[in-house]
């Protein structure tokens, strides 16, 4: 016979006998906002108050067992109880409280069981401290209590990473103390009433000491200020879980202010910005509608990308049929499949046995005809139009009604592409970013025509191989390519100015980029922009000042970057070094432009690349061509390397102010009227102080 309290509609009260059931319930993740808190405070009071009660065992409802404290409340004014009192609340019960804890207990979620007496993991059950991937820290107990269980090294680990830890492993560690099977609410009861049969210890937290380490927090500090030099927080950790030596309240103490100075911080905003938006890219009308089906993929071009998509599409299950148009292509594309995969198998993602059933579904061609059967076609072969039409147009013949046809293209016209088929409406674009199985931003470009659940099944696509879809438009360059392209001449311009390849590097990547432009010009290719200046060159407006001559003098050397062994740099060695022969171009360039070098800080570099960048983003957020300032942010997260405590161009942008950018940009206006102009949406924006985050809405 059992008893039922509802403390609110989030906590609920089951009594059975002398043993009492607290349910979280408050979906999609149970995440510990106000009245998940409030209501286990009272839970708890009420019930080391009432009679004939003897264990107390909380379990939640749903998919997982709480998923941390709730991501939307941070930056809003704080509202009581906080849960670090909660959980000083259910570790001080004179009654035994139990947890158990099923799906994904991280953060909060995993602290509240830290703060409970024991803890029972349910098979599948994952644990995690991904706090520090928000610029924050385990602020409610994790940096304490943790090393009293399972000891400083684990906790480190745990807390460093942010990942996940599988049951078996959290068990073995001694940060659980059973993993079973059955329903959360049964296995709650059983647990509870093995606590009262002695069958199950409760290891209250407070109650333990923890072993020093000081050698391990000392040598973890010095590796961090080396590995992670622009993040806080993680510095922090180390900080926090170094006073867990000292008594529980203390420690405590230290830790919650640790917590706070984190979440003062921009790199949390940042960081939230970028869990949030990394989500809301795909929660718009376009990906919601009914897909069609994916159920084998068809990837024309065995070349880079065309392998990379192959990859990433088996990685996710998918069957793919590979066409060339040779057999050495083909066998090429086939063997750089299977070495990608290979590589999946080494760093852990994935096992022998998928990798086998994955390369078992990987089928090659030189038959067009073999794509009838396909559900989506990405075509991934030569950037030319004239190969892109002649290539549509056979696929509107073979393939079958309601095939979606989707070009890889990273700049051309979809619209041109869909008008060589007699279904312009199954046509769109995928653009994929090199390594395409490793890279997660997905490009997924709208055409005039494009069906609604064609753009749908990208999406669906998109989710399908973990990455992050951003609606883009028709133009040159959708979203990413087109801003870089209008930044990549600001940085030229400084180059022909004064600066050095390198110095600009060494700038941007003290800003955070995960590598310099001159050094991704490399890795891509210096010929590819040279074939695309080239292209442009007919239509370029002839008051804009040439950023690219120097590049132009060292593509004509054939110097193209890390694939001919030297380009900006020079890849003889285990790191790249300047290339002294391409100083010298620039040199001559300069001179042959009656430019006299000056100097620039790394400050000014900075200003000037990232000014360049939000003007363009601007633009496109301006034109429609991207939908929201956050999908901008997220093209440069997932396809940029921008670095993502920075939380992308336009969250960058509020933090510098609109007012602040429009006095910048007059400012180079001086030097530049053409090129430095300030975007209507931007000075709109200083006059009325909106923000791009009111934007996002
Ligand atoms: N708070 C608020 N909303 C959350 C949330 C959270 N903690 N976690 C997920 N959501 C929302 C998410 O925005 C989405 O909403 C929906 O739930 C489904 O999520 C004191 C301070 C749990 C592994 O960092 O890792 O505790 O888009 O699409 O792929 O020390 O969500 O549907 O409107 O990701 O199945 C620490 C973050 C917080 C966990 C599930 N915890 N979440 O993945 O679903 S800080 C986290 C996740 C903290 C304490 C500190 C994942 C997931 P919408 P989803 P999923």
């Amino acid at each position: 016979m059992s008893e039922q309290t509802v403390i609110n509609d989030m906590i609920s009260i089951e009594r059975i006998g002398d043993i009492a059931l607290i349910c979280i319930d408050n979906p999609p993740v149970n995440a510990t906002g106000q009245a998940v808190r409030q209501g286990l405070l009272t839970a708890i009071t009420d019930l080391n108050a009432a009679a004939q009660v003897r264990a107390i065992a909380i379990y939640a409802a749903g998919r997982t067992f709480v998923a941390g404290a709730d991501i939307k409340e941070f930056g809003k004014p704080f509202v009581d109880p906080s849960l670090p009192d909660v959980l000083d609340a259910i570790e001080a019960s004179a009654l035994p409280v139990i947890s158990v804890l099923h799906g994904t207990a991280l953060g909060g979620g995993f602290e509240l069981a830290l703060a409970t007496h024991a803890r029972v993991g349910i098979k599948g059950l994952r644990i995690g401290l991904p706090e520090v991937n928000l610029g924050l820290l385990p602020g409610a107990g994790g940096t304490q209590r943790l090393p009293r269980l399972a000891g400083v090294a684990f906790t480190l680990d745990m807390a460093l990473s942010g990942k996940m830890v599988p049951g078996a492993d959290a068990l073995a560690a001694g940060a659980i103390d059973q993993l079973v099977e059955g329903a959360p609410r049964d296995v709650a009861l059983s647990a509870a009433q093995q606590v009262l049969d002695g069958a199950l210890k409760t290891r209250p937290t407070g109650s333990l000491n923890v072993v020093a380490d000081a050698a391990l927090l000392e040598q973890t500090a010095d590796k961090l200020r080396m590995t992670q030099p622009h993040l806080y927080s993680p510095h922090k950790i180390v900080e926090a879980v170094g006073a867990a030596t000292l008594p529980l309240s203390q420690g405590l103490q230290i830790e919650r202010q640790a917590f706070m100075d984190c979440m003062n911080t921009p790199q949390r905003a940042g960081l939230i910005h970028a869990f949030f938006g990394e989500r809301a890219t795909s929660n718009i009308p376009e990906a919601k509608g009914d897909a069609r089906p994916l159920d084998r993929i068809g990837v024309i071009g065995g070349g880079t990308m065309g392998s990379g998509i192959a990859t990433a599409c088996l990685l996710a299950g998918l069957p793919v049929q590979m066409i060339e148009v040779a057999q050495d292509g083909l066998d090429r594309g086939m063997a750089t499949v299977a070495r990608n995969l290979e590589g999946a198998v080494k760093r852990g993602k994935m096992t022998e046995a998928a990798r086998d059933a994955a390369l078992s579904s990987l089928s090659g061609s030189l038959q067009m005809q073999d794509l009838s059967d396909v559900d989506l076609v990405i075509e991934a072969a030569f950037e030319s139009m004239d190969v892109k039409r002649q290539i549509f147009t056979q696929l509107d013949q073979v393939c079958k009604e309601g095939a979606i046809l989707a070009s890889n293209t990273s700049y051309l016209n979809i619209d041109e592409i869909a008008a060589c088929t007699n279904r312009p409406q199954d046509v769109l674009g995928l653009h994929f970013f090199s390594p395409a199985h490793v890279m997660r931003l997905l490009e997924i470009v709208q055409g005039a025509d494009t069906a609604p659940d064609v753009l749908a099944t990208g999406f669906l696509l998109a989710k399908r191989l973990k990455k992050v879809g951003v609606l883009a438009q028709v133009c040159d360059g959708f979203v990413g390519n087109r801003i870089l392209a209008f930044f990549s001449k600001a940085v030229g311009y400084m180059v022909l100015d004064g600066a050095s390849p390198a110095q600009v590097d060494q700038a941007l990547e003290g800003f955070g980029m995960a590598m310099g432009l001159h050094k991704v010009f490399d890795l891509a290719g210096l010929d590819i922009d040279w074939a695309e200046r080239k292209r442009q060159a007919a239509g370029r407006d002839s008051s804009e000042r040439y950023s690219g001559l120097h590049l132009d003098r060292i593509c004509e050397q054939g110097w193209f970057g890390r694939k001919t062994g030297k380009g900006l740099y020079l890849y003889d060695g285990k790191h790249p070094t300047p290339n002294p022969d391409a100083l010298r171009i620039i040199d001559d360039v300069r001179a042959e432009l009656g430019i006299e070098p000056k100097e620039f800080t790394a400050e000014e570099i900075v200003d000037r690349y990232l000014t360049a960048m939000i003007i363009e983003a601007t633009r496109v957020v301006a034109d429609g061509t991207a939908k929201r300032p956050v999908d901008v942010d997220m093209a440069y997260l997932f396809g940029y390397g921008f670095p993502r405590f920075r939380g992308g161009p336009l969250h960058e942008a509020d933090q510098i102010g609109a007012s602040a950018l429009v006095e910048r940009i007059e400012g180079y206006a001086k030097e530049d009227p053409h090129f430095w102009q300030v975007p209507p949406l931007l000075r709109e924006m200083a006059s009325t102080g909106k923000t791009f985050a009111d934007l996002n809405h």
